[in-house]
């Protein structure tokens, strides 16, 4: 669909960027903070790239009023972060860390006061340890009381001041990589577990979203969902199956979980063919349907395509961990279908694919099928940064951003309800599995690998470009362009 004119943002479009704890904070185990899975984790030998960890990240425990006055400098709108469940309750539940909870109201009130509405992730990854040892995290049905008891404890203090809130971030994520290809903990290859320990991961989800409606009325609440729309490698009616197949399996399967409150009929009969459906309670039903959420909030970064993939054919593939081009390789479910990289697109150093047209093909698909508002809770290009004489013209990034804000001007003229746009990342931060070198901030941090450095922070052109940007309504992004593509 082409439009003539030139897409105008609203005056209250959220003009954002993200964080998460663990990537950014450090101070793992400063003002009483307990271990999560992720300080574990990250210190067993082989896990992670060069065995990097999050102990010092890149301290914004300790200089977090430093990065809150850059983004005030920037004019950014909004601010999403996460909170980490360890500094609340150390052992995931019991008498809260007055400390912690004191840390993220110094934040919120930083943010407010900047005029940047902070926008709370309650889950982004970094479980209690102790609740991993003492009944295996999300493999167990304690964990939603658990995780209510959190969550509760959280809008019930911050409720009166942050609106927006996401829950959990990237289920689809943290469930595939911690059980199926077992390389985020607990490091579990089993399917069957996976989908049982994502059917309670959508119940304690859809628990904490019904007790939001009575504590924070005036909130708005939504999951972070990493969306990868999916395209047929060819026309071939098989190919375009293993399409349907894989959009199913890969986005239905979660979505109309947190929308609707089901989950989609053709792959739920497949999984209980093979012995692997989930198990479902009196009751459980009822609950996932008090889940719905006032967003979609969804982590964009490529897209997948598919072709069709025989019952003895591919499974598992690799992840290109260490921004070496082309060392990744396909995977697939056999039987239903197979990724295969398409031949249209450019590739990252980390082999993702770059496709701005994607997102908004994804929006659109989510606006007819949902009806949702959209938050883009995510969105951004991890690349190598070259410091030169003090700067970084980091163009490629500014590049990749703009593209992916025209489609997302063009899906706001198509109709879609679009809230905001966070870009990952607002600092350099640690990528959970590839080290401090792949890089997605607007802020440069002087630290590399395994040496923290002086942490300085150092601005860096995309910077200015997103000021710019803020500052125009994005009315820069099509400056010289002949109509609205
Ligand atoms: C998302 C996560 C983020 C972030 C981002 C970039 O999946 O929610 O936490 O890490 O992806 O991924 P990576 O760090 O693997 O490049």
């Amino acid at each position: 669909m082409y439009h003539p004119q030139q897409p105008v943002f609203s005056t209250s479009f959220l003009w954002g960027s993200a964080s998460a704890a663990y990537q950014i904070e450090g101070a793992w185990d400063q003002d009483g903070k307990g271990p999560s899975v992720w300080d574990v984790y990250t210190k067993q030998p082989g896990t992670t790239y060069k065995d990097t960890n999050g102990d010092t990240a890149v301290d914004h425990y300790n200089r977090m009023e430093e990065d809150v006055r850059l983004m005030a400098e920037m004019g950014l709108k909004a601010y999403r972060f996460s909170i980490a469940w360890t500094r609340i309750f150390p052992e995931g539940r019991g008498e809260p860390n007055e400390a912690g909870l004191a840390f993220y109201d110094r934040l919120i009130d930083t943010l407010l006061a900047s005029n940047i509405e902070p926008i709370v992730t309650v889950y982004h990854w970094d479980l209690p340890q102790a609740l991993m040892d003492e009944y295996g995290g999300w493999e167990s049905r304690s964990i939603i009381d658990d995780f209510h008891n959190y969550c509760v404890t959280l809008f019930k203090r911050y409720g009166d001041r942050v609106k927006y809130w996401v829950t959990l971030n990237e289920q689809n994520i943290f469930i595939g990589l911690g059980y199926r290809s077992g390389i985020h903990p607990p490091g579990v290859k089993d399917e069957k577990r996976m989908f049982q320990a994502n059917h309670i991961a959508n119940l304690a989800n859809a628990k904490a979203i019904a007790s939001f409606r009575e504590l924070v009325p005036n909130g708005q609440v939504g999951p972070s969902f990493a969306l990868s729309p999916v395209y047929p490698y060819t026309s071939h009616p098989e190919d375009v199956l293993a399409a349907e197949n894989a959009e199913e399996m890969m986005n239905h399967w979660y979505m109309d979980v947190y929308a609707w409150g089901r989950y989609p009929e053709t792959i739920f009969e497949h999984l209980q063919r093979q012995g692997k459906a989930p198990e479902i309670e009196e009751g459980d039903m009822a609950l996932l349907r008090l889940g719905r959420p006032d967003f979609m909030g969804i982590n964009y970064y490529q897209t997948t395509t598919v072709e069709r993939n025989p019952l003895d054919g591919i499974s598992e593939g690799k992840m290109n961990t260490t921004g070496k081009k082309g060392t990744s390789s396909d995977s697939g479910v056999p039987g239903l279908f197979k990724t295969i990289r398409n031949p249209n697109l450019d590739t990252t150093n980390w082999d993702w694919e770059i496709d701005p047209t994607g997102l908004r093909i994804g929006m659109r698909r989510i606006h007819s099928r949902y009806g949702l508002p959209i938050l883009i809770s995510e969105n951004g290009l991890g690349e190598f940064d070259k410091l030169e004489d003090g700067e970084i013209h980091d163009d490629y990034r500014i590049d990749y951003l703009a593209a992916h804000l025209r489609e997302i001007g063009s899906a706001l003229q198509d109709g879609v309800d679009v809230i905001g746009y966070c870009t990952w990342s607002f600092t350099d931060l640690l990528s959970w599995l590839n080290g401090y070198q792949k890089r997605y901030g607007f802020v440069y941090i002087d630290r590399d690998e395994n040496d923290a450095r002086s942490l300085e922070r150092i601005k860096k052109k995309s910077f200015f470009w997103y000021q710019q940007t803020i500052q125009q309504h994005g009315a820069n992004l099509w400056k010289g362009r002949v109509n609205s593509q």
